[in-house]
């Protein structure tokens, strides 16, 4: 690395975290590098004045080649790239979860032989053991509750391998790497509809969706007595540069510890859009573990600091980004191109709010299996900025 470097590199920049990440390092004065497989048109968030490698050619960090390129004279590399999505993607795509273990060695491996003196993990609540989320009246999962190890089939299992590569990086290699356990995520700017979309952004969809359509009706997946804590945006990205910046060397959670039913979420959104929905479960849906929180003792100790935006706060900025969104969609004719809401037939096309099986079948890249995977030419030199910001 050269002596004077700043540079933050942020994969998976194109995605909800990632673009968030970039806009506060861009804020604080950081020169950034944001990398990611999707084409550039389709990133939530894009700078002008950030050197970003996009696309599947100049993005994916599955390709030893790309991730060298990406933490050329970085500082710091937050490493956010993941095929990824709430429980209707990450139950039916195992395989592609998995994959992302490619990403993760390639992008260690790189910023270990680059001696990037930072690197940041993101793992997920899903590397938690099954068997202490059996409940919905949960107690919050702490740290060691990892162990032994039975996390989340596909995803969780991945999410597990990574925190300890990067553990053995750190311990045989010097590499500073620092590990946080995200607990469902959610805000403006992230993935809304297509089959990747966690509860809180789907249920603000839907009751949106129910409104638009004057069918007041609303389809949970599963009883809707299972509980979760949610994390603001804000806060997620906060808490990624204290834990950066810290000496916390084992993986650490990172999340909201103000534990709702799916069917309080449902009320918080109802409340927010002014309207009241009839509830009907779908007992087949996806529907993960029973009940999750985050344990925050430890970030608590460490930082005297934890996520604190209550979800009625953040839900609400959320549904208005959210409301805008849909109403582009809806007023440019591309609605008509989505999943039908199940309760909508007949009715106005709407952006859907069903379980979608299509999201198996979408454009190979936003599967994360790029167009010529495997069979293309070297890397072009970097496309630095882009139109949007
Ligand atoms: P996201 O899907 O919005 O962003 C991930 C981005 O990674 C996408 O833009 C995707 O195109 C990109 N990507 C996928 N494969 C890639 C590859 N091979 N090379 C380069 N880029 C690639 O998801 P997010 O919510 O922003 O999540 C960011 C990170 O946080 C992920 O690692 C995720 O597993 C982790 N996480 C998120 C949550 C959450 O609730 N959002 C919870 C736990 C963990
Ligand atoms: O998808 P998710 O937010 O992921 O779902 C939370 C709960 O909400 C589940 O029980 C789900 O069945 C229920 N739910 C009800 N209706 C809906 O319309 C809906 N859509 C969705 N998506 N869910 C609905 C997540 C992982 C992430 C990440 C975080 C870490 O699990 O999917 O990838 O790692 O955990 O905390 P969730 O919280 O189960």
């Amino acid at each position: 690395m050269a002596a004077s470097s700043r540079i933050s590199v942020v994969t998976g920049a194109g995605g909800f975290i990632g673009g968030h990440l970039v806009a506060a390092l861009r804020r604080a004065g950081r020169p950034v590098r944001a990398v990611d497989i999707k084409p550039i048109d389709d990133w939530y968030q894009v700078f002008p004045d950030v050197e970003n490698l996009a696309g599947p050619l100049d993005g994916d960090c599955r390709d030893f080649s790309v991730c060298r390129r990406a933490v050329r004279d970085g500082a710091e590399v937050f490493q956010l790239a993941a095929d990824m999505g709430g429980m209707g993607f990450i139950e039916n795509n195992k395989a592609l979860c998995m994959l992302s273990v490619l990403t993760n060695t390639h992008m260690l491996l790189a910023a270990q032989e680059a001696s990037v003196p930072r690197f940041f993990f993101s793992s997920s609540a899903c590397v938690y053991n099954a068997e202490k989320q059996v409940n919905p009246d949960i107690t919050a999962l702490s740290e060691p509750d990892a162990y032994p190890a039975l996390p989340e089939d596909g995803y969780g299992w991945e999410k597990l391998f990574s925190e300890r590569m990067c553990r053995h990086f750190r311990e045989d290699y010097g590499i500073q790497a620092r590990v946080a356990r995200f607990h469902n995520v959610y805000g403006p700017h992230g993935t809304w509809q297509g089959g990747r979309e966690k509860a809180p952004a789907a249920i603000c969809r839907k009751v949106i969706a129910a409104k638009a359509s004057g069918k007041h009706e609303i389809e949970i997946w599963g009883d809707g007595n299972q509980t979760r804590s949610f994390m603001y945006i804000d806060d997620c990205v906060l808490g990624i540069r204290r834990i950066m910046d810290s000496d916390i060397y084992e993986p650490i959670n990172l999340g909201s510890s103000e534990l709702v039913s799916i069917n309080q979420l449902v009320d918080i959104a109802e409340t927010i859009g002014g309207v009241k929905l009839k509830r009907h479960y779908k007992l087949d849906a996806p529907r993960g573990v029973a009940g999750r929180n985050s344990d925050n003792t430890l970030i608590r100790k460490y930082l005297g600091w934890e996520p604190s935006t209550s979800l009625r706060e953040g839900l609400a900025k959320t549904y208005a980004w959210i409301e805008r969104e849909f109403h582009k969609q809806v007023e440019s004719g591309e609605a008509a191109a989505l999943t039908v809401s199940t309760f909508s037939h007949g009715s106005k096309p709407i952006p859907g709010d069903g379980f979608m099986v299509e999201s198996r079948h979408m454009d190979t890249w936003k599967q994360g299996i790029p167009v010529g995977y495997g069979d293309r030419a070297e890397p072009k030199p970097a496309v630095a900025g882009a139109a949007r910001g």
